[in-house]
């Protein structure tokens, strides 16, 4: 099988790299492959959308990102694994088979590509977009505080210096809304949304913008609960889980929150390895493992979801 020039799945990846690594797996793999363009970045790049799943009609939809956050380099790496993962294990592994036949994923391996970009070549803990706003010599906003989820109310800055700057308005980032807009497209299909962030080992759910609880919150700790355990059971690598407001820290605007908002009952944040010692500098040793446990617990979630 051909491989897009110098990509490797067990190391990181720039995005010149994955970018052609999308076409070429695309190319490589026509009847459970699609790709499109659903935008375009601050800096003028192609946001490529993988959609992977058999041909049918009426076919239920997760979707699935990686890379909101520039530093966080697993996340892009699991995107990536998950991929290559459906289309080597379809058709010879029971499970994969069946979720590939009866529902699609739409994955979207890096969200901010202009900060990731940004992280190989300038600064490799940026977190932020790169767009520029009047009024400021600062750069980037919080993608994941840019969503229409209590949008700024709590554990995000209005001061476009800071990390968790919430931006001017909701979806001002052309990469949000260009997910968002994707998302409210294809709402009656889309069952799933799981974003892929790190670290801390955690698996987070609604809400993080207030203190309330989901209405299906016992469905959503029961299916965390297994999902966690059953991540475990390849390297025993242990998670937290709950919502985002009481596990990690009150957050408005991410994501998930507005995902769940939207109607979509399933949505949950991964946050992969590790929990402090490498942070987002998690060795390229590392990357097997920690998708190979993901990948568990991805196919957990998928199955529920089809089954409910
Ligand atoms: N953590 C997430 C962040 O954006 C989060 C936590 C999850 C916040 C869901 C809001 C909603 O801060 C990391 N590591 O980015
Ligand atoms: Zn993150």
């Amino acid at each position: 099988q051909v491989r897009a020039s110098g990509h490797n799945y067990e190391k990181y990846n720039n995005w010149e790299t994955i970018e052609a690594w999308t076409q070429q797996i695309a190319a490589d793999n026509p009847d459970l492959i699609s790709r499109s363009v659903i935008g375009t970045t601050f800096e003028g790049r192609s946001m490529y959308l993988l959609k992977i799943g058999k041909a049918g009609t009426n076919k239920p939809a997760i979707f699935m990102d990686c890379g909101f956050h520039a530093r966080e380099w697993i996340s892009p790496a699991f995107c990536q694994w998950f991929v290559r993962e459906a289309v080597r294990t379809y058709g010879r592994e029971i499970h994969m088979t069946e979720l590939l036949d009866k529902l699609d994923f739409y994955v979207l391996p890096v969200v901010n590509i202009d900060g990731y970009v940004y992280t190989w070549t300038k600064n490799r803990m940026w977190r932020k977009t790169r767009s520029t706003s009047s009024g400021t010599a600062c750069i980037g906003t919080d993608p994941n505080r840019n969503f229409d989820a209590g949008w700024c109310k709590i554990g995000a800055s209005r001061s476009p210096c800071d990390e968790t700057y919430c931006g001017p308005a909701a979806e001002s980032e052309k990469e949000t809304k260009a997910l968002a807009d994707f998302i409210r497209k294809n709402l009656s299909s889309i069952k799933g949304y799981l974003t892929i962030h790190s670290y801390s080992q955690m698996m987070l759910y609604p809400y993080s913008y207030d203190y309330k609880l989901a209405e299906n919150n016992a469905e959503l700790n029961a299916l965390a609960k297994a999902t966690v355990n059953e991540l475990a059971t390849l390297h025993n690598t242990r998670y937290t889980y709950g919502p985002g407001a009481t596990t990690i820290y009150p957050a408005a605007g991410g994501s998930d929150d507005w995902a769940y908002d939207q109607g979509i009952k399933y949505a949950f944040t991964f946050e992969l390895r590790d929990k402090g010692r490498y942070g987002f500098a998690l060795p390229e040793s590392q990357i097997r493992a920690t998708c190979e446990e993901t990948m568990l617990a991805i196919k957990h979630v998928a199955n529920y979801i089809l089954e409910h």
